[in-house]
């Protein structure tokens, strides 16, 4: 049985005392009780790390993790900017998002380093969260199973029996910060396609491996979304920023 995950990424926004406010309160809304058995994350901006793990640390709730949005895909040296796995791990993370699109975009992110990222993230002992999806193009020209396919290949080429100690995010960009979501269905055949691709290289993995749905979720449509059976959490944006909506998708 694979856990529902929900994770905040809170891409580059926050303070000091915004971060105070959210985690205070959404520790203090997981405390009424949550549902059992599933996982919750946030991925805060990189500076914020350290403010934020003592804040988690401190509400002691052992369903509640920390997160990066971004490492390094060498382990250490001369490599200016750059945060190596190695430094996630002291500050306490216990995730790492790694190629997301916006990384991909912006940042000419190519699929073999992310899934070197993805290595240095399992070499000390975190998981990946590792993001695959289409274009609006790449879906109206109707490549949009092509182009995971492709995204997921190189992935199982350099990470094999590893993939099982990571999570996938399906993130259709078109739906990134858009408003416009993947209807359930949509989103859950994009999932089964990936476990079924996964299922071709090793059964196991295929099995183990959780499934994430990113692009707009909100706590409206969270509840339809994590229902599907390939769909195992979501990799919440936008939302999560909202530490009501975010515990709202977090209890969906
Ligand atoms: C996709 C998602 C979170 P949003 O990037 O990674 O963002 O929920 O704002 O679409």
């Amino acid at each position: 049985m694979r856990p529902l995950t929900v994770i905040g990424n809170w891409k580059m926004n926050g303070s000091f005392a915004s971060n105070a406010d959210w985690v205070k309160t959404v520790c203090r809304g997981m405390e009424q009780g949550m549902p059992a058995g599933r996982k919750y994350v946030v991925c805060a901006p990189a500076p914020y790390l350290s403010q934020c793990g003592g804040l988690i640390r401190d509400c002691s709730l052992a369903f509640l993790s920390l997160g990066a949005q971004d490492v390094s895909a060498y382990s250490a040296g001369a490599y200016t900017g750059d945060i190596a796995a190695s430094m996630l791990k002291e500050l306490d993370c216990a995730y790492v998002i790694v190629g997301h699109s916006e990384r991909r975009q912006y940042h000419q992110e190519v699929d073999e380093q992310v899934a070197e990222k993805a290595l240095q993230v399992l070499d000390n002992g975190m998981i990946p969260v590792i993001c695959v999806g289409e274009s609006a193009d790449e879906r109206n020209s109707g490549r949009e199973v092509e182009v995971v396919r492709g995204q997921i290949s190189k992935q199982v080429a350099i990470l094999q029996d590893r993939l099982a100690d990571c999570l996938i995010a399906y993130e259709p960009v078109w739906a990134i910060g858009t408003g416009k979501v993947a209807s359930a269905e949509i989103a859950q055949d994009m999932h089964r396609a990936i476990r079924l691709q996964l299922a071709e290289f090793n059964e196991d993995v295929a099995s183990h491996v959780g499934i994430l749905y990113g692009g707009s979720v909100k706590p409206d449509n969270a509840v339809e979304l994590f229902a599907m059976p390939d769909i195992d959490g979501g990799l919440i944006g936008g939302a999560s920023l909202n530490p009501q909506d975010f515990l709202a998708i977090c209890q969906a």
